[in-house]
């Protein structure tokens, strides 16, 4: 039987923000206000079609004391204290006084493990062993995560508490904790009962085993979508003689949307992968701070120092050395080493915004003349946008799936290009030169040989 969890304690505590992120779904209720969840909700955590746990979301207790009560009432020894939770259910099936109750021990009851949640950020008081003492009575396996809400001033409290009616006490925040751990904590549910221990480590193998295939797509994904953004013309054809300068502004527009497009594309599908489907619903609030693919200004926000802009536009790293002697700090300073003649004409329209450069080809076969703005002959352009794909993938890939509010890219992009060697950014120039040809083929696999890393030093994970 595939190891069954029930995740149960007082209404708002977090319990749907715990089954949530442990099954990495995303459209499982979480509400403001308790008492929202009415009903025991199986969701299945499945890699790849197969099953390796159920978690149970269940309504919180609402009259814990009056149904220890009746349990109490109804009980002669300790040895038919299962039966009496059964008889409760049975007695009180359809009838709203203990509904609550009743759809949270049915699960338990049919063989859940318990997963008791409480709030660490508020005191403990008498009023929850009375859940406790119900949950006991059961007989099932059991834990306690103490989910500190707000803050962890009243965890140490709880632990002891806790631990008077669990072998098991873990902290565990539903929003804020790791990939690893999550698995801490399956591993932990794992020794709750003999016979999950080998399930639960096989859903820890499929997990990692997807955490890296996530990885790969995600690394195919944005080589892709390099390739298609730096490869990328867009072209007019006008009748001979017609002035070509009127189109030039409609071009360059219809050529940034699909860059923009190109981007958002890319970010949908990764989103996708990482089982964040609503994610898009919050769009119109969405807000990426200073997020302009075209504003150049902001540009070193991606990742690069201006420095760095400089050097890799002036041949991956080779003018680095001069321009530290040099001491070289604000833009009007360097602008005025680049007049000197200092790194040469490549970088004349550096710090600009023309991103590509218009071409008209006249006498086409059947008449006419084509203009064609693109490829993007900017060195910066790609480093740009792979700084903002990494920064996209990293605020994702800390996202639990309990969060409702809006992706917002306040994570610092960080040094990933202090990661790449002077070889590898000769190497990743090579393959955006191939780009800029239109040449796919030999593009993808330099691009991906050097993505990869740059995805594991950012992920968690690997450090
Ligand atoms: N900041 C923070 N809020 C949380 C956390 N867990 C739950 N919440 C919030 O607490 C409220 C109740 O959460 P929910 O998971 O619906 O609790 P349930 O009633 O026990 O299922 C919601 O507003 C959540 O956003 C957490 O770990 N951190
Ligand atoms: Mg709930």
């Amino acid at each position: 039987m595939t190891p069954t969890f029930a995740v149960v304690g007082h209404p708002n505590k977090g319990k749907s923000s715990i089954v949530a992120t442990l099954a990495q779904n995303d459209s499982i209720h979480i509400a403001m206000q308790p008492g929202t969840t009415r009903n025991s909700h199986h969701y299945p955590m499945s890699v790849d079609g197969q099953v390796l746990y159920h978690l149970v979301d269940t309504p919180g207790f609402q009259r814990a004391r009056k149904a220890l009560a009746w349990l109490q009432a109804h009980s002669r020894s300790a040895a038919d204290r299962r039966d009496t939770v059964q008889g409760f259910i049975t007695q009180h099936q359809g009838l709203s006084q203990f509904h609550d109750e009743c759809e949270l021990l049915r699960p338990i009851l049919q063989g859940a493990g318990i997963i008791y949640v409480v709030d660490g950020s508020v005191p403990y008081g008498p009023e929850y062993e009375a859940e406790m003492e119900i949950l006991r009575w059961t007989g099932q396996p059991s834990m306690a995560l103490i989910n500190p809400i707000a803050s962890d001033a009243h965890v140490q409290e709880w632990q002891t508490a806790l631990g008077q009616f669990f072998r098991t006490v873990r902290v565990f925040n539903a929003r804020t904790a790791e990939f690893d751990k999550h698995l801490s904590l399956l591993r932990c549910f794992g020794q709750l009962e003999e016979s999950w221990e080998a399930p639960l480590n096989e859903a820890i193998d499929y997990l990692l085993q997807q955490h890296r295939q996530r990885r790969e797509t995600t690394c195919q994904q944005i080589s892709r979508m390099l390739a298609d953004m730096l490869s990328h013309q867009q072209s007019i054809k006008l009748p001979d003689g017609v002035d070509t300068e009127p189109m030039k502004a409609l071009l360059e527009q219809q050529w940034q949307a699909f860059q923009r497009q190109r981007e958002q594309e890319c970010r949908t599908h990764i989103e996708k992968l990482y089982q964040h489907h609503h994610l898009q619903r919050h769009e119109s609030g969405l807000e990426w701070q200073q997020e302009d693919l075209f504003n150049t200004d902001q540009w070193y926000l991606w990742g690069l120092s201006k420095t760095e802009l400089l050097a890799i536009a002036t041949g991956a790293g080779a003018a680095t050395g001069a321009l530290a002697d040099l001491g070289v700090g604000g833009a009007s300073f360097m602008l005025g080493a680049l007049g000197g003649g200092v790194v040469g004409g490549v970088s004349a329209w550096l710090f600009s915004a023309e991103l590509a450069r218009f071409k008209i080809k006249g006498k086409l076969p059947l008449g006419g003349q084509q203009l064609t703005y693109g490829p993007s002959s900017h060195r910066n352009f790609p480093f740009v946008i792979l700084g903002r794909a990494l920064y996209h993938w990293q605020a994702l890939i800390r996202r639990n799936h309990a969060w409702r509010e809006p992706l917002s890219l306040d994570i610092a992009p960080g040094d990933w290009h202090e990661q790449l060697s002077t070889s590898q950014k000769l190497d990743l120039e090579k393959a955006f030169g191939y780009c800029r040809k239109q040449n796919i083929d030999k593009a993808m696999p330099l691009l991906e040989q050097h993505i990869l890393p740059l995805l594991q030093s950012l992920d968690l994970l690997e450090r």
